[in-house]
């Protein structure tokens, strides 16, 4: 494929917050936006947003794309253009939505799925997971919302569509239950009620569901305690989240622990699925970090945390080397971009964790089920 025309523009995301959109022979592709975000992520921009924008329409690639390997050019371009030694120094956002518009244009020239151009032999499909009752940062204008930032439903189903409206009928049954007339962020119920009363609602559709948790744990964590109001030592929130666990038969649980305690996260029960997203932030170091110290049985990928969907790829092969299960996620502030679906099949990911609720939320899950239509 010859890049005829590449332009990039500002665009608002679900929370109104600005993000970018790039375009690549027509094909766009744009970045979303977190509230939770990991010390340890890429930054969105080198410099900001406009500079990005800037770059982006002043860069002339000249060179043939014809496979998904071939973003390694556009990295070299990037680096000797703006004289970075990692071409993510660039900043996630812009560098993904660029990849992403790329590979777009790219299946569309060889008239293509954009799974295809990830692996032309993708088949098992992910299992859906979706943020039924939210509260943390993603709540943070409700009076009295929970700690945890997500009480997540994983549906039980034969097929992708089967688990999508199984979770989409829990998620309503759930709002009715509770009488909750807000969401937040992310499209989930807003609440008063406390986790355990929660986690009682949830465990009575224990027979179509499964329940897991995103404790962010890092967002009420401060000077070596956990902030429930009362203050939880690290070894209480271990044994707390360790007892969770049994009473509720917590199939997942994501971010346990703050996101610099490798060790901490050794101590959380294992039978089910511990989950890095700050801890690991979709960087190849920290995922080794974390295999290393036995710290995660599973990981959260999040394109936007990195950046190269070069090391998302790399990400992957080491995640299934090591026994790591997969999530690709979503922002809690998100675009109608669907890519995310493609990767989350291309790639094959155990799970895609994309919300219920929302039109954001909706368009990657549409995507994927589209996908498996596609195969009947
Ligand atoms: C998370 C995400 C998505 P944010 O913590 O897993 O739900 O939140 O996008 O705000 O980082
Ligand atoms: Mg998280």
């Amino acid at each position: 494929m010859i890049v005829k025309e590449v332009r990039a523009k500002k665009i608002k995301d679900s929370r109104g917050d600005r993000t970018i959109e790039v375009s690549v022979n027509g094909c766009k592709a744009s970045s979303p936006g977190g509230k939770s975000v990991g010390k340890y992520e890429t930054p969105s921009y080198h410099e900001s947003l406009d500079w990005c924008i800037d770059f982006i329409n002043n860069l002339k690639i000249d060179f043939e794309i014809e496979k998904f390997e071939d973003l390694s050019k556009v990295d070299e371009l990037i680096k000797s253009k703006a004289g970075f030694q990692d071409v993510k120094s660039f900043g996630a956002n812009a560098l993904y939505a660029l990849e992403s518009a790329i590979l777009k244009a790219l299946a569309k020239s060889e008239k293509k799925e954009l799974w295809q151009i990830i692996n032309e032999n993708a088949q098992k499909f992910p299992t859906p997971a979706g943020n039924a009752i939210g509260g943390g940062v993603h709540s943070a204008g409700f009076e009295n919302h929970p700690f945890f930032q997500e009480f997540l439903l994983f549906p039980k189903g034969n097929s992708f569509e089967e688990k999508v409206n199984v979770m989409k009928e829990i998620y309503t049954r759930v709002g009715n239950l509770i009488d909750s007339k807000k969401v937040n962020d992310e499209g989930a119920w807003q609440t008063s009620l406390s986790e355990s009363e929660i986690f009682d609602v949830l465990f009575m559709f224990r027979d179509r569901i499964n329940i897991g948790i995103d404790i962010a744990a890092s967002s009420f964590y401060k000077n070596g305690n956990y902030n429930y109001k009362v203050l939880f030592s690290r070894d209480r929130q271990i044994s707390y989240v360790n007892m969770l666990i049994d009473e509720y038969d917590l199939i997942y649980v994501e971010d346990p622990i703050q996101e610099e305690d490798f060790l901490g996260f050794r101590l959380i029960k294992k039978k089910n699925l511990v989950v890095g997203d700050d801890l690991t932030a979709t960087q190849i170091k920290r995922l080794e970090k974390a295999i290393k110290h036995k710290s995660i049985n599973a990981m959260i990928i999040k394109p936007n945390q990195n950046g190269s969907l070069l090391e998302i790829k790399k990400i992957f092969e080491i995640c299934k080397k090591n026994g790591i299960e997969t999530i690709m996620s979503h922002r809690s502030g998100e675009t109608m971009d669907d890519a995310l679906a493609d990767y989350a099949f291309g790639f094959g990911a155990d799970y895609i964790k994309t919300g219920i609720h929302g039109k954001w939320r909706e368009a990657k899950l549409n995507r994927l089920i589209k996908i498996e239509n596609s195969f009947k």
